[in-house]
């Protein structure tokens, strides 16, 4: 008999799960998403209808094999600064420990990145007690480099606060910036070499156009919204994200890991439900996207499922727009 591709199918479908952060650590697939809680509140531009409260952290041996649910990996009653919203986390593997990162409001409701740690990729995790001084903001993505650095690139706009961060301390009801001004970009950090601290504080990313002009506010088929994710392909930094408002998830490279990145184009055309966040891996000699979409819960936003599909460079390093519902 035929073996059934997993391609395009919910990996799991016993917990709704979201923002799927894939990695491969000693051969094997393990992804970090978020898990969706399965209630009726209200569904709301803040985002409140995201109430996460845990991590399960999936694994797979192949890309076809089944996907294993590791159990809880952390929960949010042991994490002592965090009162709600646990949202898409990520993972960093350096000398031997494993570094989940992940997002959730503090006890005064400002969203801040903390990080856990654990000597099994798949958990459980022991968080640190307070978040990560100078974090702020939702949606880390880790990445570790070639050379040894780290860093986390961060921010999501609207429910995520980015724009309540735009001066550099906290504005509850910021202005701006307005459609012809260049957009706010995810920020990155480089990561102190225990990986709990930023190293030099944390800075704006700037994306621009071909001809170096800075991608508007009002462009939102293509200015940064939320869910960064960075990977390498022949030398180039690759940051791809979510254009949020108009639900694409496209890219921009850069030859330097904080930029200035300039826009290439669509990864992913939009999915089923509002929100649309990823991560991009190498896994046995071909790449692949993890993302999500609604389609478990029949379109229902904050009950979403995660997938993968692979993805294909063009000789020129661009990647293959990806149709996810076409094959
Ligand atoms: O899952 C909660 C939020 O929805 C994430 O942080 C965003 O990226 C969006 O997927």
């Amino acid at each position: 008999m035929e073996k059934k591709s997993m391609q395009n199918q919910p990996l799991v479908t016993h917990i709704y799960t979201a923002d799927p952060s894939a990695h491969v650590f000693d051969g094997k697939l393990y992804i970090y998403p978020s898990h969706d809680l399965d209630h009726d509140g209200p569904d709301n531009d803040n985002g409140d209808q995201y109430k996460m409260e845990d991590y399960h952290i999936l694994s797979m041996d192949g890309i076809d094999s089944p996907c294993v649910d590791n159990g809880e990996a952390l929960h949010m009653k042991d994490v002592p600064w965090v009162s709600k919203q646990m949202w898409a986390p990520d993972v960093a593997y350096k000398n031997g420990m494993y570094y989940l990162f992940f997002p959730a409001r503090d006890k005064d409701g400002i969203f801040r990145i903390g990080v856990a740690t654990g000597k099994n990729p798949a958990g459980p995790f022991t968080p640190e007690p307070d978040y990560i001084p100078g974090s702020f903001s939702i949606d880390p993505a880790a990445f570790v480099d070639d050379d040894g650095k780290s860093y986390l690139y961060f921010g999501g706009l609207w429910g995520g606060q980015l724009e309540k961060w735009q001066t550099g301390s906290f504005i509850p009801n910021p202005e701006g910036p307005s459609g012809d001004e260049p957009a706010l970009g995810p920020i990155v950090g480089e990561l102190s070499d225990d990986l709990l601290s930023f190293k030099n504080g944390t800075q704006e990313i700037k994306i621009v156009d071909k001809d170096g002009s800075p991608i508007t506010a009002g462009d939102e088929d293509r200015r940064y919204f939320e869910g960064p994710w960075m990977h390498k392909y022949n030398g180039y930094y690759y940051l791809s994200y979510s254009t949020g408002s108009t639900h694409y998830l496209v890219y921009a490279i850069s030859k330097d890991p904080k930029g200035p990145f300039t826009y290439q184009g669509r990864i992913l055309e939009p999915v089923i439900g509002w929100t649309t966040h990823h991560s991009i891996v190498k896994f046995e000699d071909k790449w692949y996207l993890f993302y999500h979409d609604s389609s478990l819960s029949g379109g229902v936003n904050h009950k979403r499922c995660v997938k993968y599909t692979e993805l294909n460079y063009n000789e020129d390093g661009t990647i293959q727009t990806i149709k996810p519902y076409e094959n």
